[in-house]
């Protein structure tokens, strides 16, 4: 473990700008502490998630520092359609880099329109500011064409560091995987030029075998959450998919298998940390990055159980592995670029596999009502809401669309309307 002393030196050395930092590190605990430490009963197997998250500007950064001191390269991310198995196979560490945080919307706002979306605000925000060692340590960033706002927001952020663009399809036609398939290729030229390590069959098919193992992790995760009672919150486990984004991988799988004997034990008691008649409920729509646990936390403090997330923070990240049976380079990109086509994202046309994914899901996880939510000024999840509602309501599942940000200044109006929604089920 680094201390802190050193964590500090390593922020300076990289470029942080380390007075506005501690502004951030001052408002960081509170919110910590008031949503997530005070929950009661929680898994006592969550205090490694717990730690990851109270040390993100540290720990984690500090491990990734020693890595690039050795020659490692670090990707930073926007989206679950960037294929980490082929950057892991080159030896390369990818991170997340959504920002969740109010905090970085007004950097954000410095250079973009306000109507954009918190999610793209706070991520260039992070960057601009120099607050998030993430964005600092990375050594190239990967973009990806899904909606016009991250589009456009990859030409600011790609001023001062290399960035590269993925060009996903927006159809899902057997030409479209194949072109996805050449945009993988694309990505692993360049990866490879950066790394100096060569992709062959032999690594990528280990690092296929090792996210896939994340993925069956998470899977066992939320498969507990279909029990009654639930046995972990919405809160907890939002926050081990986010984790998700940023800790090593084979560290997190491991934890999340050791907090899955627990959960799997907690269910054979029949314990779990809301009442068996709390009205279930799925969260679906835009992602919720680190640490934006607002809606879930409205949820839970009026009554309600968070049950499951159709998002990409949530069953779009886990819920497709990448086929381990190709034994040659051409069939195993063909095999990822398969499954990443699968997640359901509202960035393509036609995408009526999303609604399909929430009706299953509201089956599998015996839910009472879907919140359907967007980002403020996500055109894509908004305007999908409709097709969404028409949806549950043909086959009267309880249905409500929420738009928000990241400002608090919402939210006793929004725990109203939860409420209202929860007292009807
Ligand atoms: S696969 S959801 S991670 S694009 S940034 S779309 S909130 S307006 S993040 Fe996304 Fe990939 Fe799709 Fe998932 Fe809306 Fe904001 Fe755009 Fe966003």
């Amino acid at each position: 473990m680094a201390t802190y002393q050193e964590i500090r030196q390593m922020w300076a050395d990289i470029g942080m700008d380390l007075e506005k930092h501690d502004e951030f590190l001052n408002s960081f605990p509170m919110v910590f502490k008031e949503i997530l430490l005070s929950q009661q009963n929680r898994p006592q197997k969550m205090n490694y998630f717990s730690n990851v998250v109270k040390t993100v500007h540290g720990q984690r950064p500090y491990e990734l520092y020693e890595f690039k001191q050795k020659g490692g390269k670090i990707f930073g991310t926007y989206c679950v359609y960037v294929p980490d198995e082929v950057l892991c196979a080159l030896g390369a560490v990818t991170t997340g880099l959504c920002g969740g945080d109010e905090f970085w919307v007004p950097g954000g706002e410095s250079v973009l329109p306000r109507n954009t979306c918190a999610l793209i605000k706070s991520s260039l925000g992070s960057r601009l500011d120099r607050t998030s060692p993430f964005c600092q340590l990375a050594d190239m960033y990967i973009g990806e064409t899904t909606c016009d706002g991250k589009k456009k927001a990859w030409e600011i952020l790609s001023q001062d560091k290399p960035m590269h663009i993925m060009d996903l399809p927006q159809m899902k036609r057997d030409q479209d995987v194949r072109r996805f398939a050449a945009e993988i290729w694309d990505l692993v030229k360049i990866a490879e030029d950066i790394t100096g390590n060569k992709l062959t069959a032999e690594n990528l098919s280990r690092s296929i075998r090792l996210i896939n193992d994340k993925r069956r992790a998470l899977q066992r995760l939320h498969s507990t959450r279909q029990a009654s009672p639930v046995p972990i919150s919405g809160k907890d486990a939002l926050t081990v998919t986010q984790v998700a984004f940023y800790d090593d991988i084979q560290r997190f799988t491991d934890n999340t298998n050791v907090l899955c004997d627990e959960l799997e034990e907690r269910i054979a008691r029949h314990e779990g940390v809301a009442p068996a008649d709390a009205p279930r409920i799925l969260v679906t729509g835009s992602p919720m990055a680190l640490p934006n646990w607002k809606v879930h936390h409205l949820v839970e403090s009026s009554g309600g159980a968070v049950v499951c997330e159709e998002m990409c923070t949530g069953t779009r990240y886990f819920e497709n592995l990448v086929d381990e049976t190709p034994t040659d380079l051409d069939g195993q990109i063909l095999a990822i670029a398969s499954r990443y086509m699968k997640t359901n994202c509202a960035c393509f046309t036609t995408n009526s596999g999303r609604v399909d994914d929430i009706i299953r899901l509201v089956q599998d996880y015996r839910v009472d009502g879907v919140i359907d939510y967007a980002l403020q000024f996500c055109g894509l999840y908004s305007i999908e809401s409709h097709l969404v509602k028409a949806a549950l309501q043909d086959r009267g599942i309880p249905f409500m669309h929420l738009e928000t940000d990241y400002s608090p200044a919402d939210s006793e109006q929004l725990q109203v309307r939860i409420q209202a929604f929860l007292e009807m089920l």
